[in-house]
């Protein structure tokens, strides 16, 4: 029998890569999407060619009502839960909508899952925010130490779907997946900030780019392999909690550089903090500032995972290293302004 699985954000860069992913194994695929009044272009589910095989519902992780209706409807052997408000900086200005979303949407789903019956393996999109400062390299075990609204509300998820695991017998996993990136990411997040940046600037479309804190670390993965790890979770004989990451930490500075490489773009940085620049060496001018508005209230240093629980037991493995990971953003985006 073909598997039934039900994505919510399934028009987000996760949410169309597992589409993608479930439909080439058999799987009928929903998934929900924002309500709005204007219709919506789906254009990651265009993009990667799979929209006219979807079955998609408009509906929102706050309304308990809708969702259970959904469920009840749809009858899903999986649910993989990718909707959130998925902003780190963001989570600071909208607190309370974040928290209804990231949080409260889960255990609503974990509700409802549980009152019908709890044969519906559940996947919850966990995150390295999580871990805050901890010491890295993060695993399994680190100790949770949020340092946003964004993080605080995933954590109370985090921590739900394990509980609804052990006290209700769900199959129920949590994957701490720390940053996947692609071209198919959102341009808030900085790589592909970087990445389009830069192609614009190349292009004489833009002047200069603008970014926040160049030393933080992050362990930045391809998207594609990361849905791949969830989709282990849920065929994992027991649920349970996972990382997926590379193992590899790079400064946002280290990719800004990788992708001028990528770009045969020579930079030179001068200055310091707030005043540093990076200057093109070639004509001597700027092409990247500071804006100390875009520094968070409170910033995560230094997030780097340790996947070896789910290399060992999901036998997940990744396809991309760094280089070629900004290499393929950035062809992507020079490739994407150049055709318009
Ligand atoms: O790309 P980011 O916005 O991603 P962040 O905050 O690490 O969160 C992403 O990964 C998490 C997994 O660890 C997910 F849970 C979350 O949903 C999201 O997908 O920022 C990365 C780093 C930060 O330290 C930030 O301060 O880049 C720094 N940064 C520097 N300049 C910037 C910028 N971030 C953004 N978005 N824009 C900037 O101009």
């Amino acid at each position: 029998m073909p598997k039934t699985a039900l994505i919510t954000g399934i028009a987000g860069q996760d949410g169309a890569y597992l589409a993608r992913l479930l439909l080439e194994k058999g799987y009928t695929v929903h998934g929900t999407t924002r309500r709005s009044s204007m219709p919506q272009g789906h254009t990651r589910l265009e993009a990667l060619g799979v929209i006219d095989h979807l079955h998609l519902h408009e509906s929102e992780l706050t309304e308990a009502s809708n969702l259970q209706r959904l469920v009840g409807r749809v009858a899903p052997d999986e649910i993989y839960n990718l909707a959130a408000q998925s902003h780190v900086a963001t989570s600071f200005d909208v607190p309370i909508y974040t928290t209804d979303i990231n949080a409260l949407g889960p255990l609503r789903l974990l509700e409802i899952v549980r009152t019908m019956g709890g044969k519906c393996r559940f996947y919850q999109a966990s995150t390295s925010e999580m871990f805050g400062n901890a010491p890295a390299p993060q695993s399994e075990e680190t100790p949770l130490n949020p340092r946003s609204p964004y993080a605080a509300a995933k954590t109370l998820a985090h921590h739900a779907t394990l509980n609804y695991a052990s006290a209700f017998g769900l199959h129920a996993s949590s994957g701490i997946l720390f940053n996947h990136e692609s071209p198919l990411r959102g341009i808030g997040f900085v790589t592909r900030k970087v990445a389009r940046g830069l192609a614009h600037i190349a292009l004489g479309r833009q002047d200069k780019l603008l970014l926040g804190n160049l030393d933080a670390v992050r362990d930045w993965g391809y998207a594609p392999d990361y849905v791949e790890g969830m989709w282990r979770m849920l065929q994992h004989d027991s649920p349970r909690s996972f990382v997926l990451a590379t193992g590899e930490g790079h400064t946002v500075r280290d990719f800004v550089e990788a992708a001028c490489r990528s770009m045969d773009w020579s930079i030179a940085w001068s200055g310091e903090g707030e005043h540093e620049i990076a200057i093109d060496t070639k004509t001597g001018r700027t092409i990247i500032t500071i804006d100390p508005q875009l520094y968070r209230p409170l910033e995560v240093n230094k997030l780097v995972g340790d996947p070896s629980l789910a290399e060992r037991e999901l036998g997940w493995t990744r396809s991309v290293d760094f280089a070629q990971l900004v290499d393929l953003m950035i062809r992507h985006d020079l490739h994407e302004a150049t055709a318009r």
